[in-house]
């Protein structure tokens, strides 16, 4: 079969009528800016691109040189094209808004620059999250209100992950399908068109160092997963934690399984760890695409209300079996208390 670049990819979805024009170019811009995100990450100590960048984000956590430069190469990609209202960032305080000299578009771009940042120094993969939504009516000048829409709203997510190879996981809500970076020609083509989930894994990806601060349910659910064939599951399950979670939701979208960051004592006050318009609702449009299903828990991710731009949430994705077992226990131990 001839290959399929993203490009004529993207040609076809806009003929089938699934996206427009600006959509369609907007990925284009958002690709062409992950293949120099690619390339400086691909450098390494020779780029003089690892390590801190001496500053810290809206999180306050240490920002690494890479992040602050991927960050300014997708707001720069990004500025001049004529797609877009606003980007948001979750290295940036605020909205970044188009500058004046520059068309604008109707649509809101959100992105995790380099997601899994502290594993750069260490040569791990890392990866890039986006999600783009529809600028409502009438603005002009989007405000953080404006990008707090639910994640059933997303036009379109997509990833990019940069470990051996770089590859775009992409969705429009019509399936999801992975490009894999052409290097020598530059060009992403299509590896795989509508990939599905397995609903069954066993396989699991959480950070067991925390688990002494879980929620009861979490225990009884991860506990019954240790427990292996002498357990009430009656099957052994393997664990993979790479602590990026471009890389642990590349790996499900992969061969199925299941992540988890869930709300525990020390993330409580915060709301949970990973942030919801930059991580938490892409990754929940792309896995419930292929088949796999996305919650805090207790709710489907999706559905929520953001309340902040900055927002973070608990999250539990992957095969639909596991996930829906892991938040049946929540839901029962929360109506066990109520
Ligand atoms: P990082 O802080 O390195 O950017 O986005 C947060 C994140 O990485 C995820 O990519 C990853 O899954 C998680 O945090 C890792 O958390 P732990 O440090 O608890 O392992």
């Amino acid at each position: 079969m001839k290959p399929v670049s993203l490009i004529q990819f993207l040609i076809e979805e806009r003929r089938a009528g699934r996206i427009n024009a600006e959509l369609s170019l907007l990925i284009e811009v958002v690709a062409r800016a992950c293949k120099r995100i690619s390339v400086a990450t691909s450098k390494g100590a020779l780029g003089g691109v690892l390590g801190n960048a001496g500053s810290d984000n809206v999180q306050g956590e240490a920002q690494k040189k890479l992040d602050v430069i991927s960050n300014e190469i997708l707001l720069e990609a990004n500025a001049w094209g004529g797609q877009l209202a606003a980007c948001a960032s979750e290295e940036m305080e605020d909205p970044q808004p188009i500058p004046d000299m520059y068309p604008k578009g109707n649509h809101l771009l959100l992105f995790d620059p380099l997601d899994g940042s502290s594993n750069i120094d260490v040569n791990i993969s890392v990866g890039t999250i986006f999600s783009i939504l529809r600028c409502p009516d009438g603005i002009s000048e989007p405000a953080a209100e404006h990008f707090q829409q639910p994640g059933t709203r997303q036009l379109a997510a997509g990833y990019v992950v940069y470990g051996p190879a770089t590859l775009m996981v992409l969705t429009f809500g019509h399936g999801t399908h992975e490009f894999t970076l052409d290097r020598e020609v530059g060009s992403f083509t299509l590896s795989r068109r509508d990939i599905r989930i397995p609903e069954e894994t066993a396989e699991f990806a959480v950070n067991m160092s925390n688990q002494r601060h879980w929620e009861a349910p979490m225990q009884r659910y991860v506990g019954e997963l240790l427990a292996g064939t002498e357990g009430p599951r009656a099957k052994d399950f393997n664990m993979r934690w790479v602590a990026s979670m471009v890389a642990d939701v590349h790996r499900i979208v992969t061969r199925g399984g299941v992540f988890f960051y869930p709300l525990d004592a020390k993330n409580r006050a915060k709301g949970g760890k990973l942030r919801l318009l930059y991580e938490a609702n892409p990754m929940a449009f792309i896995v419930e695409q292929a088949g796999g299903a996305a919650t805090t828990g207790r709710q489907r991710i999706m559905e929520l209300q953001p309340s902040g731009l900055h927002q973070r949430v608990p999250v539990f994705l992957g095969s639909k079996h596991e996930i829906e077992l892991a938040t049946h226990y929540h839901r029962e131990a929360d109506g066990a208390q109520g």
